[in-house]
């Protein structure tokens, strides 16, 4: 591993000194980014294959949407909902046709996407399908990963994201990922009015379920009239080849969360999309925040949206993630310590061959960064790799003889 400089450690004693210590990033100090790349305070260059966990789809600093936040900031920022703006009408309309839906919430955080599709699904339950109060069940699949709040807490299978933060919200239930025989057993119980799931689990490290799942799941829970909800906050717009995850399955969740490059990384703005038999079951004064639907948000978020349609993202990610996989998969040949390469489009992820809890994964992401590339490991063994969908081929495939060099040359 390479000797950090003073520059560097300084950064570093400062956030360890005053900052709370609920991460552990790898020993890169950032100071500048730019599409694919990003710099560190030394002015080292590296390609930044994690993309701030997908929020980063439109490359850093795009200039359209840099150009919009700038405008708009200088126009009108925050008014909150106590008041209209000419931002928050407009935006609203292109967003719901653009996904097909009637309405959408606005939030900022994607957890709090979350929160709202949940507390969506609760009063649908109980205004419209009739579930006896406080009886409503939610379910989530095994390793969802979907924010840190006290309800994502609560239907975690993560030790590291629940431990000590009990008591628990009641009235979820988890069943295992991928297991349409589980989904089928525990929609038999009434009160389950909803299913919050990933098409494809992120932080579980980029799980791919079988072909058919996604659909099959959502076939059964229509027949139960549970609804079905999608975390789309990390698959979705363009991560993995289509404008949403789901749409390779054909489905229209019931109720879609967005969140992370909704922004294209420039500030926090997630959405919730839905019917308005779901939507309008929240009256005014059941439900809102102070930032949701800000001008500035609005402005950015319907920018963001446009340069992922314009710059056609889904289909670039889609062309070079099988440019990637295939290249991951040579390497696998000549290597011992990975055994594997699975994802979508550009959310895709490397099995290193070695238990969870080694630090293999953790060395080779220490190794990619001397050697100028950016990744982290999600769970002990596995590397994710995300890079900003407007990479090009030969980037790519720069990209790909970093990741092979660093392979074949690492030792643990
Ligand atoms: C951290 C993980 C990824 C998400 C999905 C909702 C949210 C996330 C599918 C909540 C957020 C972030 C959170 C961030 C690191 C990152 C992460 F490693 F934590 F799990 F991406 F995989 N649904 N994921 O992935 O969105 O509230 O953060 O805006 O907490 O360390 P948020």
């Amino acid at each position: 591993m390479s000797k950090i400089s003073s520059k560097s450690s300084n950064a570093i004693d400062l956030e360890n000194k005053y900052g709370a210590h609920n991460y552990h990033p790898l020993p890169v100090v950032l100071s500048k980014g730019k599409g694919v790349k990003v710099w560190d305070v030394d002015r080292k260059e590296y390609y930044d294959f994690l993309s701030a966990y997908s929020a980063v789809n439109q490359g850093h600093c795009h200039p359209r949407i840099v150009s919009t936040l700038v405008q708009q900031a200088e126009k009108l920022q925050l008014t909150s909902r106590a008041f209209y703006t000419d931002a928050l009408g407009e935006y609203a309309k292109y967003i719901t046709s653009l996904f097909g839906y009637d309405k959408v919430l606005p939030m900022n955080t994607g957890v709090e996407g979350g929160e709202t599709a949940l507390k969506l699904c609760r009063k649908w339950a109980y205004k419209v399908k009739g579930t006896k109060k406080n009886k409503a069940k939610i379910l989530f699949a095994e390793g969802n990963f979907w924010g840190r709040t006290l309800a994502a807490c609560s239907s975690s299978t993560d030790p590291d994201c629940y431990e000590d933060y009990g008591p628990f919200i009641p009235g979820f239930e988890v069943i295992p990922y991928n297991d349409l025989t589980s989904l089928s057993n525990a929609l038999k119980d009434e009160n389950v009015a909803g299913f919050m799931v990933e098409p494809i689990q992120g932080e579980a490290g980029v799980v791919v379920p079988d072909e058919g799942y996604i659909k099959e799941a959502y076939r059964l829970c229509k027949e139960k009239n549970v609804l079905f909800i999608a975390d789309e906050v990390q698959t979705g717009l363009g991560r993995t080849g289509k404008m949403l995850c789901s749409d390779y399955d054909n489905i229209k969740p019931d109720i879609l969360i967005l969140g992370k490059a909704l922004s294209g990384g420039i500030l926090p703005i997630s959405a919730v999309l839905s019917s308005d038999e779901i939507m309008l079951t929240i009256k005014p004064g059941q439900h809102g925040s102070t930032y949701g639907g800000n001008p500035l948000a609005c402005r950015v978020a319907q920018v963001a949206l446009e340069v992922i349609e314009e710059e056609q993202l889904a289909k670039n990610a889609f062309k070079l993630g099988e440019v990637f996989r295939q290249e991951m998969s040579s390497i696998i040949q000549k290597s011992d310590i990975i055994n594997t390469v699975r994802g979508k489009g550009l959310l895709n992820a490397l099995v290193i061959n070695d238990s969870p809890e080694s630090t293999t994964a953790l060395g080779i992401c220490h190794a990619l960064k001397d050697n100028g590339l950016l990744a982290k490991p999600t769970h002990g063994n596995i590397i994710r790799f995300a890079p900003p969908l407007t990479i090009s081929q030969s980037e790519l495939l720069k990209c790909c003889k970093i990741i092979e060099k660093t392979i074949l040359n690492f030792k643990n």
